[in-house]
């Protein structure tokens, strides 16, 4: 007879001991722990902008000025702060100042349109947005329904400051003794990620002090530990701050750890090669496009890269051959890859090649499970837990995953059951070595080069064309991108409306990456009878022949 009952879960444990994580710490008191020990080492070098470089106690002191020019502004414990900006160190100041104030930072990607920046604005419930003068103008598209800068909504510019804006070097100049004394509950967010998670629209993700601490002392706390940061390391920020990789793995991580953290505002091959080499950066962490520049870039070669000891991988699937490529250009470099997502805290996975005491992976593995976490895998259809090498939904249970969505108690528990399991759409098996490897993604996100696509963001601007009936996007595999967003649209009746036409009115409304790559029309959207889109089934048509 067909099982009614459970079985015992089948959980997997990380190799490496559990270890004593201080959680009970506020995110800035733990991230400055080693504050006397480091006090004159480098923290924050800005390499290819002022190439100014900040000590541990110059960080330090400049978070503390910030939260004390944030007070002096208006925010409190418990508001939100958001960030639109490029890798600075303002970024940083704000960041660490917010959590020393009991506030929260989202931040979001500058490139996004005044729709999109105006969305995550009005959903984080932000009182005041830190930016960049060439932004500015963004905030004032007035029918998207901003408040008036200077009166309702403060601007703060960390250049020159335009009209009714604030410039941030007035946060600089506050009294650090001046920071309001506050109470912060380990269980209280200080990071405000914006992600659509398994379904839906981008969601606020709350990311507790209590779930970043673990995180980070997850990757570099202990004896020997996951991640292995020392003093003297210098790693690689090109990847946006505002991503939680950079945010977590890099940033925090490297502050918690002692490590110098050397700031690119975007990504430029040469730039980014010329600060490797002149600041002998030895930790690089990477997106699978970036591990094609690094593989196949001529230009590569002109640059001494013998400094770099660990290059860390992750947010989308490395091929074989891509790492295979890239180990011949930096032979001397242990190559692996971390499994993050934003709600997970955001690791689940590292590569034990990268511990103190290394052991070594297979190619194309994600790492093991974290320590003082636990993962396992089930079945998507019976939600039964499934054994090694068995594919099926992988979930994660620890004090790093997310406290849950912001104001959205529905899709919190559609993500996290009532066990606690954080389930993350992802499809992957553990192996005999305690291995994960990720083959499939069951939710409905997109990656393109590592960024997030939700496609219901993208299903509904199509619908409120008025030539479109219905529609559906998927992903489509990608060279260069890995995945690229595609849609299947049905024309209102005596519609001609043009691929072109569709994509472009897409363009218009939305962030580079989340363009429409392709138009495919169709009769009608197969949909399930509870009305869900069968998006396996629009997937499967990509790869018949018709649609290539
Ligand atoms: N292989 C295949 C991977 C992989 C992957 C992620 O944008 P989000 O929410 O979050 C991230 C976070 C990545 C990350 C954070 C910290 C870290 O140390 C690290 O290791 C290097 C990575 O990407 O997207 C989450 C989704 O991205 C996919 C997967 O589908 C996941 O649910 N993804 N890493 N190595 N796929």
């Amino acid at each position: 007879p067909p099982e009614t009952q459970p079985p015992e879960s089948i959980i997997f444990r990380s190799k490496l001991p559990d270890i004593p994580i201080p959680h009970h710490l506020p995110l800035h008191t733990y991230c400055f722990e080693k504050l006397p020990e480091l006090s004159e080492a480098p923290c924050i070098i800005t390499a290819a902008t002022t190439g100014k470089i900040y000590s541990f106690s110059e960080t330090h002191l400049l978070c503390r000025r910030t939260a004390a020019g944030l007070s002096k502004l208006g925010i409190e414990q418990g508001d939100v702060i958001m960030v639109l900006l490029q890798n600075s160190p303002e970024f940083i100041f704000t960041f660490m100042g917010g959590s020393m104030l009991g506030a929260m930072t989202t931040a979001a990607n500058p490139f996004c349109t005044p729709a999109e920046i105006y969305k995550q604005f009005k959903t984080s419930g932000a009182k005041l947005v830190i930016t960049q003068s060439m932004y500015v103008d963004k905030l004032r598209a007035v029918n998207e329904g901003f408040p008036e800068i200077g009166d309702g909504l403060i601007v703060v510019t960390i250049d020159a400051p335009p009209a009714d804006c604030i410039s941030f070097s007035q946060l600089l100049d506050s009294d650090e003794t001046a920071i309001p004394d506050v109470t912060i509950d380990p269980e209280d967010p200080v990071a405000l990620p914006f992600s659509s998670g398994t379904t839906g629209l981008p969601k606020g993700v709350m990311l507790t002090h209590k779930s970043l601490v673990s995180s980070i002392a997850q990757q570099v706390d202990g004896e020997n530990p996951n991640l292995y940061l020392k003093g003297d390391d210098v790693v690689l920020c090109v990847l946006p701050l505002f991503h939680i990789f950079a945010l977590n793995s890099v940033l925090l991580c490297s502050l918690r750890a002692g490590a110098a953290t050397m700031l690119m505002p975007k990504f430029e091959i040469a730039t980014m090669l010329e600060g490797i080499q002149r600041h002998r950066v030895s930790v690089a962490a990477v997106v699978p496009p970036l591990v094609l520049a690094l593989a196949k870039n001529p230009v590569v070669e002109k640059y001494d890269l013998t400094s770099v000891r660990i290059i860390l991988s992750g947010a989308a699937p490395l091929g074989k051959e891509l790492e295979e490529a890239l180990r011949s250009r930096v032979p001397q470099a242990i190559l692996g890859q971390g499994y993050g997502m934003t709600e997970a805290g955001p690791v689940l996975s590292m590569c034990p090649a990268f511990a103190k005491q290394p052991t070594a992976v297979k190619s194309g593995s994600c790492g093991t499970v974290v320590r003082n976490a636990e993962m396992k895998v089930v079945d998507p259809e019976t939600g039964f837990s499934l054994g090694r090498n068995q594919s099926g939904e992988i979930c994660i249970r620890g004090p790093q995953i997310m406290k849950g969505y912001l104001n959205d108690v529905d899709a919190t528990s559609k993500t996290i059951d009532v066990e606690g399991w954080l389930h993350t759409g992802d499809i992957g098996y553990v192996d005999d070595d305690d291995e994960v490897f990720i083959v499939d993604r069951v939710k409905e996100l997109i990656k393109f080069k590592g960024f997030q696509v939700p496609p219901a963001e993208l299903e509904s601007l199509l619908i409120s064309h008025p030539s479109i009936v219905d529609a559906a996007v998927v992903p489509q595999k990608d060279d260069a991108a890995g995945e690229v967003p595609v849609a299947f649209v049905v024309r209102a009746k005596d519609s001609d409306v043009s691929e072109e036409a569709i994509k472009e009115f897409i363009a218009k409304q939305v962030v580079f990456y989340k363009r429409v790559h392709k138009v495919y029309f169709i009769h009608a959207i197969p949909k399930s009878a509870a009305g869900k889109i069968l998006r396996k089934e629009l997937r499967a048509k990509l790869v018949a022949a018709s649609y290539t």
